[in-house]
């Protein structure tokens, strides 16, 4: 059974290649999204062993995803394939400064996710949980699924980290914000980036944040900065750590392998802080291309990455 599981819906990707909403001829570089899949791949790649439990649904898209995870070498053996429900997509938009998520994924196959579709037995013989907002926010029984999924690891010793991944599009903000809170403080370590962590706490300093998701009852937090790097607390010491400087095109999906890295990190028995900086020289070349899967990096360009961050 893999060491390293995660669970929730995946998406195929539609990354516009040019700037501009929706019109005749734009072009779109078709890929692989949804986070807690991108966060399976990225562990795989970078050398843990990955397991994914998620509905697809039995179409074209759907069969993308699972030969995706196969070659990836992520375990999805029980995935289910749902003939009555479609496989969820998304578009990426760009208007020169932001991009926005345009999604395709009510009444998906991955939003009829229930307790049932994750076997307890995986939970409890993995090292680690990875579970986040966005599977919270597609439906009540992945929802449920999540906390139960939560409950089955904490009995088990099992270690959960958790990325509140906060979309205002998928459900209202007074919801996202009482729901990812209350979870914090379920879980081993909770990794919002910047801004979800000032969606969560009110607060506005990185510092200020990590303290108060760790009132929440988090015994870690992380809270991943971009080009800033990120902030490790805990209640004995705040560990800052840097990040390359690059250009980025495109953030799609690397907070997704920053998580994944320091999973793979944690499961091999790093420091933390280390664990952190793995991280984030890993997520620094997600940034660097289209889409949220392409440029996740292999296991010998992330320690490369890693060097030049820590020279
Ligand atoms: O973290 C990247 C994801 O947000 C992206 O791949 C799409 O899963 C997605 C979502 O629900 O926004």
């Amino acid at each position: 059974m893999p060491e390293i599981v995660s669970f929730g819906e995946p998406l195929v990707e539609f990354n516009a290649e040019s700037v501009g909403g929706p019109r005749p001829g734009a072009l779109y570089s078709t890929g692989f999204g949804g986070d807690s899949s991108n966060f399976a791949v990225a562990v795989s790649r970078l050398g843990g062993d990955a397991g994914y439990l998620s509905r697809v649904g039995d179409d074209g898209f759907g069969r993308m995803l699972l030969e995706l995870w196969k070659t990836e070498g992520v375990d999805a053996g029980h995935v289910v394939v749902d003939p009555g429900h479609p496989t969820g997509v998304y578009f990426i938009l760009r208007d020169g400064t932001t991009a926005e998520f345009v999604y395709r994924r009510c009444g998906s196959a991955a939003a009829q996710l229930t307790p049932d579709d994750v076997p307890p037995d995986w939970i409890e013989n993995a090292r680690l949980l990875h579970v986040t907002g966005i599977t919270q926010a597609i439906g009540r029984g992945s929802c449920d699924a999540v906390f139960q999924a939560i409950d089955v690891a904490r009995a088990a010793g099992t270690t959960v980290t958790y990325d509140p991944n906060i979309r205002p599009q998928l459900w209202p903000l007074h919801e996202a914000r009482a729901v990812t809170r209350y979870t914090a403080g379920m879980c081993d370590v909770v990794m919002p980036n910047l801004e979800e962590g000032r969606l969560l706490t009110g607060r506005e300093d990185p510092h200020d944040i990590a303290d108060e998701l760790l009132e929440l009852g988090a015994p870690m937090a992380v809270l991943k900065m971009g080009s800033a790097g990120a902030v490790v607390a805990t209640a004995r010491e705040h560990v800052r750590v840097p990040a390359l400087q690059v250009r980025a095109t495109d953030p799609t999906g690397a907070g997704d392998t920053f998580n994944a890295a320091f999973a793979v990190a944690l499961v091999e028995g790093r420091a933390v802080a280390d664990a952190a900086r793995f991280a984030s020289a890993a997520a620094s070349h997600v940034v660097q291309g289209l889409g949220a899967v392409n440029q996740i990096p292999r296991r010998r360009l992330a320690d490369r990455l890693l060097g030049e961050l820590t020279a």
